[in-house]
């Protein structure tokens, strides 16, 4: 990975500044041959303190968060700066606060992280180079708390064709103790499962004449998720991966993934997590294209601008297709050539909303 030095503290720097962070190609095909790829140290200490501090402030309940009522008193802890709480406080922040979704709808700072640079230069090369940002999660994990079990994000966002891609960033250290994520190798293959129980998703069914539909994806419990025995096929390819605080573990969409409960009596294990599209994918997921923000590139569907003005592909210079080269047209003969802007005019649609 080629990545443009940062200096260890100071402020951030504008978005969109500095030299792009580019993969490798030995990069590239680790993301398709795995499923997933870590890449370390992407987002720089200072801003993941940044981000850290914010998560105390939800844990001390110094900021209100829409839609969550303030715990009562005896669960809002000392006050101070340490994610180390009484047991019955760390109950209440779990019931609440275990994970918490689309804050970049309401607050500057996870927008700020969804668009962040570093953690975008990465998508344009592995999805993009159309970028939609979809999604955001905030997980606190507290000590004592459940993971997640064997899922494909997919399943839960559905994007057509289906280009998922999940960026997970550590804030904590993330390890075995504390219930760092695990993918399974070769899964990223696998068709989506869908479930039964699960009415809130709607992804598509396939024509695979032979495509089972399980029941309970997520259960931490494996002999109760419908995903155990898929996982099974790929036995002894789960990779656990530990991360440092500024790590990115990017992920695909059909991968099967889990994390295990927080073992710890006293360390966190907050991450922060982005899903991302190419934003030539059709999504009716999360209020549709047009509820979110196109990140880098163009595109003829409709989109977001980002509510706190976070410098992006929505609000900066819309590069044109003809800039990427050549149109090619498909000839009678099975050969291609270069579209001339005569013909080109008639290729592109002319509106970018549906
Ligand atoms: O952070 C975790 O424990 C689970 C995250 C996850 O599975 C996801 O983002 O899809």
């Amino acid at each position: 990975m080629s990545v443009a030095p940062l200096p260890a503290e100071g402020p951030v720097p504008p978005s969109g500044t500095g030299a792009p962070c580019r993969l490798s190609v030995a990069e590239y095909v680790t993301f398709r041959e795995q499923g997933f790829l870590v890449v370390r140290g992407l987002v720089p200490r200072y801003e993941v303190d940044q981000l850290r501090a914010h998560t105390e402030d939800i844990i001390h309940q110094r900021i209100a968060l829409p839609g969550v009522p303030p715990a009562p008193i005896a669960a809002r802890g000392a006050g101070g700066h340490s994610a180390v709480l009484d047991p019955t406080a760390l109950g209440e922040i779990e019931r609440r606060y275990v994970r918490i979704h689309m804050l970049h709808r309401t607050l500057e700072i996870h927008e700020r992280f969804l668009l962040h640079p570093r953690i975008l230069d990465v998508l344009e090369a592995l999805i993009g180079p159309d970028v939609l940002a979809m999604q955001t999660m905030l997980f606190l994990k507290p000590p004592g708390s459940d993971g997640q079990g064997y899922h494909q994000d997919s399943y839960y966002i559905p994007t057509l064709p289906d280009s998922l891609c999940g960026a997970w960033l550590a804030i904590d250290r993330a390890d075995l103790a504390n219930g760092c994520m695990r993918f399974t190798v070769g899964s990223q293959h696998e068709p989506i499962y869908p479930d039964a129980h699960n009415r809130r998703a709607h992804y598509p069914l396939g024509e695979l004449q032979d495509l089972a539909i399980i029941e309970n994806a997520s259960d931490t419990d494996p002999a109760r998720n419908g995903l155990t025995p898929v996982a099974h096929r790929y036995a002894g390819r789960e990779v656990v991966v530990e991360a440092d605080p500024g790590d990115v573990v990017f992920f695909a969409g059909h991968v099967l993934h889990r994390s295990l409960a927080n073992d710890t009596r006293d360390r966190f294990r907050r991450s922060f997590v982005g899903h991302y599209a190419n934003a030539r994918s059709y999504t009716e997921w999360g209020g549709g294209n047009r509820a979110h923000i196109l990140a880098r590139g163009t595109t003829h569907l409709p989109y977001a601008q980002p509510k706190f003005g976070t410098s992006c592909a929505a609000n900066g210079p819309r590069p044109s297709d003809s800039a990427r080269g050549p149109a090619l047209t498909m000839m009678a003969d099975g050969g291609v050539m270069a579209a001339t802007p005569t013909e080109r005019s008639r290729l592109e649609p002319e509106s970018h909303e549906r």
